[in-house]
């Protein structure tokens, strides 16, 4: 539910997630909720009650584009359907993370909510929103980007819209450590070599290597997901000795 579906589906559209809805893994439908207000000049907003600036989105467009796509839900699974997670983006949600995102993705429909500039009337959300979600702690101009990222995190999830499923399986934050770095041709580029180990054939050695690299790397970018790593005994004292290593990366 938006105000700029073009938005969404230009974006969505060219992306894995676009050659997933051709193949009807998923489906995406961007709705106007202009299509829905009742105002002669196509109007959603007015000003706020109490006065202050800007403007605020009224209750009954958002609210009759609601029960129209429930209809429509209907329709598809011919039955009266329950009622489905709503997702309003606004700063005010708690923060998108992965654990949020494998939630989501069990969910046979979800609705999103994106505002734009301007608040919503708040008895639309009474009405209607289960979810107050935020991508994180920086301003935007609106939730279409947000719901974007949600809609890419949460596709990607539902089987078969990645090639291999190992992909979605060994996962950055799966464990909670980064992944280690790559290589590929050619051995030397710019007098920088490929790790030696790499080209050693030596099998053992490579997984043990980019288990270090990753654990490193963790350390270096992102301690605080280091917390929250599952490191063996081995690991962690490994890990110890560079304590005091500043820069390794
Ligand atoms: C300062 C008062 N509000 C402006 C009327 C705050 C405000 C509301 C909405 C500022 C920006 C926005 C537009 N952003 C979103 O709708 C939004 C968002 C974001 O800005 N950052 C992170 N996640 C999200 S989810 C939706």
């Amino acid at each position: 539910m938006t105000l700029f579906p073009e938005m969404i589906t230009n974006a969505l559209g060219t992306s894995i997630i676009g050659r997933a809805m051709e193949h009807g893994l998923i489906g995406l439908h961007a709705v106007n909720i202009r299509d829905y207000t009742l105002d002669k000049h196509k109007r959603v907003d007015d000003y706020p009650y109490g006065g202050g600036a800007g403007m605020v989105m009224q209750a009954q467009p958002i609210c009759d584009c609601y029960q129209a796509i429930r209809e429509e839900i209907s329709k598809k699974q011919g039955r009266k359907a329950r009622s489905p997670r709503v997702i309003y983006l606004t700063p005010q949600g708690q923060v998108f993370h992965q654990k949020m995102a494998e939630e989501l993705a069990q969910e046979e429909e979800l609705i999103f909510l994106c505002g734009h500039y301007e608040g919503i009337d708040e008895r639309a959300l009474e009405l209607i929103v289960t979810d107050h979600v935020s991508i994180g702690d920086y301003v935007l101009t609106g939730g279409e980007m947000p719901a974007m990222i949600m809609i890419d995190a949460i596709s990607r999830l539902v089987p078969g819209v990645l090639n291999n499923k190992e992909s979605a399986e060994f996962e950055s934050f799966q464990d909670n450590l980064l992944e280690y770095p790559q290589y590929t041709r050619p051995e030397e580029y710019e007098g920088k070599r490929v790790p030696e180990v790499l080209l050693s054939g030596h099998h053992a050695k490579i997984e043990a290597w980019r288990r270090e690299q990753s654990i490193l790397r963790t350390k270096e970018r992102r301690p605080d997901l280091l917390s929250q790593a599952k490191l063996s005994e081995k690991e962690q004292e490994w890990l110890k000795r560079w304590e005091d290593v500043d820069f390794v990366l």
